[in-house]
């Protein structure tokens, strides 16, 4: 995937440095299954602090709805995004460095109040999509119906292969 300032993007989807990006394209192609549109950008707190506020400040005027952030080591890409603009923003800490990516937990988790990061797991960032669509799918019945039918779908397939399973599991037991 490109990296894109799409029109018409619901979710923004920012990393830290350009070798974050497999990482992070993980939320984009979760984020394709629901056809919600996002762009993605290489922005890091530190290193273009002024560019991360603007780009938070312009956000919901642009249409943005959520924002998922994703830095390693000393993340503070979804605290500063979080500080510039009141859209939810969802941060997910990426392993890597001496501390392989608990030092980015800590740093994205251990927000003051009033200023909340929802954070996921380390590299989470296919289920910072699924709760990016959990919450816009809110106040969008069709979207909620995808969701809806997808959770179900996956149910229904490991349903299926239990199935198959059963005869052996019995043949263990016995
Ligand atoms: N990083 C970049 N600016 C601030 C932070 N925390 C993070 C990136 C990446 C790690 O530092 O998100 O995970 C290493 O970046 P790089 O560019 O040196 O590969």
């Amino acid at each position: 995937m490109e990296q894109s300032s799409g029109r018409g993007a619901r979710i923004g989807i920012l990393m830290g440095s350009q070798s974050d990006w497999a990482k992070m394209e993980k939320a984009a192609e979760a984020l394709k299954q629901f056809e919600v549109p996002c762009e993605m950008l290489v922005l890091s707190a530190h290193r273009l602090p002024d560019r991360v506020a603007e780009y938070a400040r312009q956000a919901e005027a642009r249409g943005l709805q959520i924002l998922i952030a994703g830095a390693g080591m000393a993340n503070h890409l979804a605290g500063a995004l979080a500080a510039n603009c009141t859209l939810p923003v969802i941060g997910v800490p990426l392993s890597g460095g001496a501390l392989n990516g608990v030092d980015a937990l800590y740093a994205t988790v251990q927000m003051p109040k009033g200023v909340p990061v929802a954070t996921v797991a380390i590299d989470g960032a296919a289920n910072a999509a699924y709760l990016a669509v959990e919450i816009m799918a809110l106040q969008d019945e069709p979207l909620r119906a995808r969701l809806k039918a997808l959770r179900q779908a996956e149910r229904a397939k490991l349903e299926a292969a239990l199935v198959e399973q059963t005869p052996h599991v019995q043949e263990v037991a016995r």
